[in-house]
């Protein structure tokens, strides 16, 4: 008689892969991977408050407190406070720096400097909590170039292609978190069940072109004309192509993800009333061109490589395009850095 085996032949945790991908660098001292294992624990926390949405208001009984008496705080500002109080301690990083807060988290004193730099986005797409959308948390890490022990300014202001590791996480039908440290990029779901992030989807490549095309069109108005020819060439209204399907959830990390594994481009233009875009260049651009160029895949301002670009501010904005290879090339067919139709 066959016996059936319902149990995987093999599971890999997030932490069983990290030691392994450790171990193909033997110059490496563990750091970076206590930065990631970090990541992975604050993920697991928000994963459970965002789950909570919509509850908080009727356990918490009125609109200012909860019922152990603390002041209820919107989502995001919460997810920024897991992602410090799990992150400031562990001896990895030097200074940390969000999109909720105007300047450099320091490392609190008493606790050991690091060699890395956080940067992260929280929650973003947190408008999109009320009505039950997918969020995101996004993150970069970079290494330290200056020489004291506290993380400056120069250390953030870095082009993203010296990013060591960046990624994710989406909290949607299944909790993700996908990541890469220049080695491909692995994508791992959480199982409620254990609590622990699996291997779900390794070596992510994303498709030479895609079907999907994310844009917020009902900026057209203000969009410069070679923007718009360049969208009526994905609509497939100029004959070239054949039109791509339009979605767009509003959620960065979620078009993002369904892009990634769909293949598709993310499309983000600057216009006359943001005229750097919208998306800020350290929290959210960066890392998900990083993800989105090991995936084969490729990220554009419109004129330059995102991972090229010297930042000049903490928050600043950018244009975005990003996502199948094919598909980001063709932007450049259109916008040239005049601004004008090529
Ligand atoms: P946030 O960081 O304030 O949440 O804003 C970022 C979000 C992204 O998730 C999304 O791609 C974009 O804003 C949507 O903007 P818009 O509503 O202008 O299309
Ligand atoms: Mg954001």
């Amino acid at each position: 008689m066959n016996v059936v085996h319902n149990t995987p032949v093999s599971v890999v945790t997030i932490e069983r892969f990290i030691i392994e991908q450790e171990r193909l660098y033997p110059e490496a001292s563990g750091e970076l991977s206590g930065v990631l294992y970090d990541l992975a624990l604050a993920a697991k926390m928000i994963a459970n408050k965002v789950r909570m949405a919509g509850l908080v208001d009727i356990l918490g009984g009125n609109e200012t407190e909860n019922v152990q008496g603390e002041a209820q705080q919107k989502l995001d500002v919460i997810a920024n406070d897991i992602m410090i109080k799990a992150m400031d301690h562990g001896g990895r990083l030097c200074a940390m720096a969000s999109e909720e807060e105007p300047d450099i988290i320091p490392i609190p004193d008493g606790f050991r400097c690091g060699k890395y730099c956080l940067m992260f986005d929280p929650l973003d797409g947190s408008s999109n909590i009320d009505v039950n959308v997918p969020v995101g948390t996004i993150f970069s890490v970079v290494r330290k170039v200056t020489r004291g022990s506290a993380g400056e300014m120069e250390d953030f202001l870095q082009p993203g292609r010296r990013q060591v590791a960046a990624g994710y996480v989406i909290y949607g039908s299944s909790t993700m978190l996908v990541y890469t440290t220049g080695q491909g990029v692995h994508g791992f779901t959480l199982d409620p069940s254990i609590g622990e992030f699996l291997l779900s989807h390794p070596n992510i490549r994303t498709p030479e072109r895609g079907k999907f095309l994310s844009v917020n069109d009902s900026y057209e108005q203000h969009w410069e004309e070679p923007v718009r020819a360049l969208m009526r060439r994905y609509r497939g209204m100029d004959g070239v192509q054949k039109a791509m399907n339009v979605r767009y959830v509003g959620s960065l990390v979620a078009d993002f993800h369904r892009n990634l594994l769909g293949g598709g481009i993310f499309v983000y233009p600057a216009n006359a009333k943001s005229p750097r875009g919208k998306l800020r260049l350290l929290y959210e651009a960066n890392p998900l061109a990083f993800i989105a160029e090991q995936a084969g895949g490729a990220a554009s301002d419109g004129y330059q490589r995102i991972l090229d670009i010297n930042p000049s501010e903490l928050h600043q904005r950018t244009p975005l395009y990003m996502g199948s290879k094919a598909d980001v090339e063709t932007v450049h067919e259109f916008l040239t850095p005049a601004g004008v139709t090529a």
